[in-house]
């Protein structure tokens, strides 16, 4: 034990008793305990310990075919009252639930080990951060949580012996029968319980459950926000750094902009651009007014396929050691990994995904999933922000908003104000990826990238959000909208994107130091397409002023579409959005 806080014991007691493993075993976090468990992990096949030379400390793992991606399906918010889970969330009375899922959790540990993990979200100390402890039957998971979070007794130190602030997270893999799959939130006790799952994003209770779904609710309670954003830093040639926060849906490109490489054109100048966090941001006013974020994980849980030197090297270089690789094909040859995109040299010699024999040159199947992952500490990236573990955060100029848009979204465009930028956020709409299980290529609504993972009622959310911008005041980061993902009449991309984005990046950031002028236009400021910096490209300024254009009609559709998405909300719909919306009409000539 390695605490004595009352409510952690007594609800841990409650959980042996209902779980019934044969052992349990706190985890303290030390180097000794955890090679014991990658040792067993590697000794059971749970895991296989890669090349100790080309990828020292690193795993690979395998996830049954059917567990793969999160399933927003059986993912329930179940809060006392329906409204409070609100139209876009699955929702069950808690007292329903707990009664199916207890007999289900009744001795599901019998012959297995019950691992109690101690997190915490966010640095030790932090005034931001939160505890978490999560019960769990995966060594998986503890060798996960220990990349993603800062994991151990030191967690316990920011807890106290009396607090009854932590997070109470129960997960057992049972027998992985996607039938009986949950992954349920239950805010208003600061509980999660996962069961039949062993796939990242179901599992590691600390990250999206956590981070998103309980955290928003907490955020709404107390004043803060928690967010599917990234946070970057740009610094100018004069030591300078200015802080973005991005929100796109999943495998929408927020590790890869996190960790952009800054173009020649940047580069040459001194430009540098750091990273504090490539997924989640908690964010709360600070003393002098502004709104500061901190990353509360501690590792990069990131997309494998379409990660090569050149679209993410600082990635790339994160999983060279003490790396978790899952799904992905394993090269035989040299005990390595490989996916999609890494290279145009897939080995003949492999395993796929599925853990079948896989030769790269020949086959016409996909040797990795395309969500497959890894796991890597944020320590390992090249550009990782001095600032990472600061306290208190970073203070945030611009947020951003964005997603895949074959047509409708152009490059970029400003919001009027904050409210504006809340209605722009909250009309989001991205094509689907492999991130979750369904179909890939439909477009959705995804307000702020936060559809799967609001914790309450999606328009209480835009509420705190619009309450946020009157406590910010002119101290509010300014909003912005992007879309890397216009494509041309054969279906390529045409912004070339990846490090290039931060041209637009650079806009953004002069707009915000009102350095540039705009255009102004029905759905907001755009920039002049000469501001654009193209040097270096080869494309020209008619194509940025394609990558601006504003389809009137299609913007007529859109206005369509967000008017039936918000009559889901019926009268939590605040007035201030529905007026956004009438306002974007009459701009429109609808
Ligand atoms: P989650 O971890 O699921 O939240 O995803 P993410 O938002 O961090 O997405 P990620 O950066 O991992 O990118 C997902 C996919 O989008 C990868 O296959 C990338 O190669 C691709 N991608 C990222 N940025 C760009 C871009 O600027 N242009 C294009 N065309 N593709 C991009
Ligand atoms: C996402 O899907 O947005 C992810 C991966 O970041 S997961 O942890 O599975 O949610
Ligand atoms: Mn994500």
């Amino acid at each position: 034990m390695l605490t004595n806080n009352k409510n952690v014991l007594s609800w841990v007691d409650e959980m042996v008793a209902l779980c019934k493993p044969d052992k349990v075993v706190w985890i303290d976090g030390s180097e000794e305990q955890l090679n014991a468990l990658r040792d067993e992990a590697v000794s059971t096949g749970e895991m296989e310990r890669l090349n100790e030379e080309k990828l020292p400390g690193c795993l690979l793992h395998r996830t049954l075919q059917n567990d793969v991606a999160r399933v927003e399906s059986r993912t329930f918010i179940c809060s006392r009252k329906e409204e409070d889970a609100g139209p876009t969330n699955n929702w069950c009375d808690p007292k329903e639930m707990y009664a199916k899922l207890t007999p289900m959790y009744d001795g599901v540990m019998k012959g297995r080990t019950m691992y109690v993990i101690p997190y915490s979200m966010g640095p030790i100390g932090s005034p931001l951060a939160k505890v978490g402890v999560e019960l769990t039957d995966s060594i998986y998971v503890v060798l996960n949580m220990d990349i993603m979070t800062r994991m151990g007794k030191q967690a316990f130190e920011n807890l106290g012996d009396t607090s009854n602030d932590f997070v109470r997270g129960l997960h057992s893999k049972a027998d992985i029968n996607p039938d009986n799959r949950y992954i349920v939130q239950f805010p208003e006790d600061n509980t999660i319980w996962s069961i039949n799952s062993a796939y990242g994003g179901n599992v590691l209770l600390g990250k999206k459950c956590f981070a998103l779904r309980i955290a928003s609710y907490q955020g709404k309670n107390e004043g803060w926000m928690a967010e599917h954003m990234l946070i970057l830093g740009i610094e100018n040639p004069q030591g300078e750094v200015k802080y973005i926060t991005a929100a796109f849906p999943s495998a929408c490109g927020k590790t890869n902009l996190a960790m952009l490489i800054p173009p020649e054109v940047y580069k040459k100048q001194g430009y540098k651009v750091w990273t504090v966090g490539d997924d989640i941001a908690w964010m709360k006013p600070g003393k002098d007014g502004r709104l500061y974020a901190i990353n509360p994980e501690n590792g990069f849980f990131g997309v494998a396929p379409g990660t090569n030197a050149k679209s993410n090297f600082n990635a790339l270089e994160s999983t060279k050691k003490n790396t978790i690789f899952t799904n992905v094909a394993h090269n035989l040859d040299d005990n390595t990994v490989w996916w999609e995109g890494l290279d145009k040299n897939p080995p003949e010699n492999a395993i796929d995904w599925l853990g079948k024999p896989w030769n790269g040159k020949t086959s016409t199947e996909k040797g990795a999933h395309p969500n497959s992952r890894f796991t890597a500490p944020a320590i390992n990236c090249p550009c990782i922000s001095p600032e990472f573990n600061n306290p208190n955060g970073v203070p945030v100029s611009a947020m951003v908003f964005g997603g895949r848009r074959a047509k409708t979204a152009p490059l970029v465009y400003q919001s009027f104000d904050w409210n504006h930028g809340v209605f722009v956020g909250s009309t989001m709409a991205s094509e689907t990826t492999a991130a979750a299980t369904g179909a890939v290529g439909v477009v959705r609504r995804d307000p702020m990238a936060m559809l799967p993972f609001c914790g309450y009622n999606m328009g209480d959310y835009f509420a705190h959000w619009l309450e946020m911008g009157k406590i910010l005041g002119d101290k509010a980061p300014k909003i912005f909208n992007v879309n890397w993902f216009r494509t041309d009449d054969e279906g390529h991309f045409i912004w070339p994107g990846f490090g290039d984005n931060m041209r637009v990046l650079m806009w953004i950031l002069d707009r915000c130091d009102g350095k540039v002028d705009a255009v102004e236009t029905p759905i907001g400021y755009e920039p002049k397409p000469e501001d654009i910096n193209i040097e270096g490209l080869d494309i020209t300024v008619d194509t940025i002023k394609d990558l601006l254009n504003v389809d009137i009609d299609l913007w007529k559709e859109e206005a369509k579409g967000i008017e039936e998405f918000y009559a889901k909300f019926g009268d939590k719909l605040p007035k201030e959005l529905a007026n956004q919306l009438e306002a974007l009409k009459k701009r429109l000539g609808c």
